[in-house]
């Protein structure tokens, strides 16, 4: 095969403006249901927000940690720190993203911590051109496929419900959580119900090498995927779990850069990639992961982290760049919120895609009666 020549990211000329002023902003959103995974329980979304202000221009971003470090070691806390004391001080206005990236890649990990400030700036100079995120990004509009992650549930029935409305709402395809002792028979349930779905189940990292033959059971149900069966720190177990699967892997958790996407290529860890801008340090690193799977015969989607519609819009404009070749993680805002920060809510159209918010920068407006009245910690900066 021809070898490519390198992403092209020519976003990363621009120029980091001066700032104005700088605001950290913790809301907290109830969840309309409990989000069950192997992990964790989660019942609302607590989430850290920036916003960046100017030349009379106003732009958010979304920091995608949790509060507590069960899916991810980052924390809102630990990157309200390293944002803080570590990424801000390093921004001055004149030198270029590009720059800036070389900059933060100093600070070592941190990836969420450092894609809260390059989204929020990259929204910033898409909105002071008056372009969308995705024009910035290099990227044409496109209809964006949507897919659903639904969380583990009590019953098996109640699982089938939820992918009943999932299926009546046309998403491209539906993921299941599954964890050790809700597996093979949940996913039977769903399969039997639905024989042609496009179904997934997501382990968050509950399984290990022990449980081979236990894993091969699921191989039965054609599912698209079986994502993070094993520890969020491990490469090669998957690479050894791999070779025992018909159904291919996909990593989320252990995926945190290129250079360990390159690794999980190399040994044939996995076939599919779950590309989470936060978890990988930005828009301009999930872009060349995405352009790296697809030179490398792998398919790559983008994950999320049950954003506000903030994050939400990030993920969207996120998933017309190259590579992202399956439905990723962005479902309607009604499947987490009753009311969300940001405005319009996604919705999807009667074919299962979510529209790319219309107007400059991330498409959205962020509602501040709507900030006053979910925040429960405000601290300005600048
Ligand atoms: O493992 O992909 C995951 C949400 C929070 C933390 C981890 C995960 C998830 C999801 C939901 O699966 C994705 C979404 O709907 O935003
Ligand atoms: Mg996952």
């Amino acid at each position: 095969m021809e070898a490519r020549p390198p992403i092209k990211l020519p976003f990363l000329e621009d120029i980091v403006p001066a700032l104005d002023r700088i605001d950290l902003v913790t809301v907290r959103l109830p969840f309309v249901a409990p989000f069950g995974t192997s992990v964790y329980t989660w019942t609302v979304k607590e989430a850290l927000l920036i916003k960046l202000e100017a030349g009379g221009n106003t732009a958010w971003g979304e920091c995608v940690a949790d509060p507590d470090p069960f899916y991810f070691h980052e924390t809102t806390g630990t990157a309200r720190h390293i944002i803080k004391d570590f990424l801000l001080p390093l921004l001055e206005p004149g030198i270029t993203l590009a720059e800036l990236e070389t900059r933060f890649g100093r600070v070592r990990g941190n990836g969420m911590a450092k894609a809260t400030i390059e989204n929020a700036l990259l929204n910033l100079i898409a909105i002071a051109r008056g372009i969308p995120l995705h024009a910035l990004l290099g990227r044409p509009a496109a209809r964006i496929p949507s897919g659903i992650s639904i969380g583990l549930k009590e019953t098996p029935a109640a699982l089938v419900a939820a992918v009943e409305a999932a299926v009546a709402k046309r998403y491209h395809r539906v993921k299941m959580k599954i964890m050790k002792g809700k597996d093979v028979e949940w996913v039977e349930a769903v399969r039997s119900r639905f024989p042609d779905l496009r179904l997934m189940a997501d382990a968050n990292g509950d399984y290990t090498l022990d449980d081979i033959r236990h894993l091969q059971r699921l191989d039965a149900f054609d599912l698209m995927m079986i994502e993070q069966p094993l520890s969020y720190s491990d490469i090669r177990q998957h690479s050894i779990l791999q070779k025992e699967l018909r159904t291919a892997v996909c990593l989320d958790e252990s995926i945190h850069s290129p250079a360990d996407a390159e690794t999980a290529i190399a040994l044939g860890a996995c076939r599919i990639i779950n590309i989470k801008q936060g978890r990988v340090g930005g828009l301009a690193e999930a872009m060349r992961i995405a352009r790296l799977a697809a030179d490398r015969g792998l398919d790559a989607w983008s994950g999320g982290m049950d954003e506000t519609g903030i994050g939400r819009a990030v993920n969207i404009h996120l998933q017309t760049a190259e590579g992202f070749s399956l439905p990723g993680d962005t479902s309607e805002t009604a499947n987490y919120f009753e009311e969300d920060i940001a405005s319009p809510p996604v919705v999807l159209d009667p074919d299962g895609f979510v529209p790319i918010p219309p107007g400059p920068g991330l498409g959205v407006v962020v509602l501040p009666e709507r900030i006053v009245k979910y925040a429960i910690g405000w601290e300005r900066l600048r």
